[in-house]
């Protein structure tokens, strides 16, 4: 499958929230590796792809964009944004900070897009570690509500509630967009990724230059 097909036929995500939350980690899990204590923290820009069922029962892709905190490349990650049909914001529940940090997240994203027209998952991630918890469950609800997300706490270490909170993502999205769906090429998409097993829940980095070009394909919302 070329990169082409890879994003005419993909649901763009976002994961955002500051560095060492575990934005990799979730992203990586979800898309079937074990979690790793030694993830290579990520450098610019990565996506995953992850084959999934539609909530009827027909299948497609998602394209997981995991993007890293350094400046020099958050603003072209930010720019990216804009393509997207669902965000995930990322804190650590050990980490107040990372928790107060969301709002910077959101405002500085609110430049690109409307948030409010777009589906949201707030994911207070690291639940393993309870005994060093610095955000209650109850803030992250409230944020969450604020907001109309949906709202999990989960741990990439032990995958607990990572599929659940990607599940319910998915049928929002679904719900809210699937009118841009396009079924009718559904089996075409279903032939060409049986013949390519070995492209599916693959990673796959860019550099900013490559990043660029990317931006302007992927500003088509075609899907599945
Ligand atoms: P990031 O992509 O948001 O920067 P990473 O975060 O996925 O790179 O994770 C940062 C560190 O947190 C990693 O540890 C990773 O193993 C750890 N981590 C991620 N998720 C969890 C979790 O659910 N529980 C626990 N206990 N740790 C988690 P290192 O040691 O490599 O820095
Ligand atoms: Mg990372």
């Amino acid at each position: 499958m070329s990169n082409f097909n890879i994003e005419r036929t993909s649901i763009p995500i976002f994961t955002i929230g500051d560095s060492t939350t575990g934005k990799t980690s979730i992203i990586s899990v979800y898309s079937g590796n074990k979690f790793s204590d030694n993830i290579s923290s990520t450098i610019g820009i990565d996506f995953f792809i992850k084959k999934i069922s539609l909530p009827n029962g027909k299948n497609c892709s998602l394209k997981l964009w995991d993007t890293a905190g350094q400046e020099s490349y958050r603003s072209v990650a930010l720019k990216n944004v804009k393509v997207s049909l669902g965000i995930i914001f990322v804190y650590d529940i050990t980490s107040n900070k990372s928790f107060k940090n969301i709002k910077n997240w959101i405002d500085e994203i609110s430049n690109t897009v409307d948030i409010n027209e777009i589906p949201l998952l707030f994911l207070g991630n690291k639940i393993d570690l309870q005994k060093e918890r610095d955000v209650e469950t109850e803030e992250g609800e409230k944020l969450a509500n604020e907001y109309k997300g949906l709202f999990f706490e989960t741990s990439a270490k032990n995958n607990e509630n990572i599929d659940i909170a990607f599940n319910a993502l998915i049928e929002k999205i679904y719900t809210k967009f699937k009118n841009q769906f396009n079924f009718e090429n559904n089996n075409n998409n279903e032939k060409k990724s049986n013949e390519n097993q070995s492209e599916q829940n693959k990673k796959i980095s860019l550099n900013s230059e490559n990043l660029k070009k990317k931006e302007s394909s992927s500003s088509t919302k075609k899907l599945c």
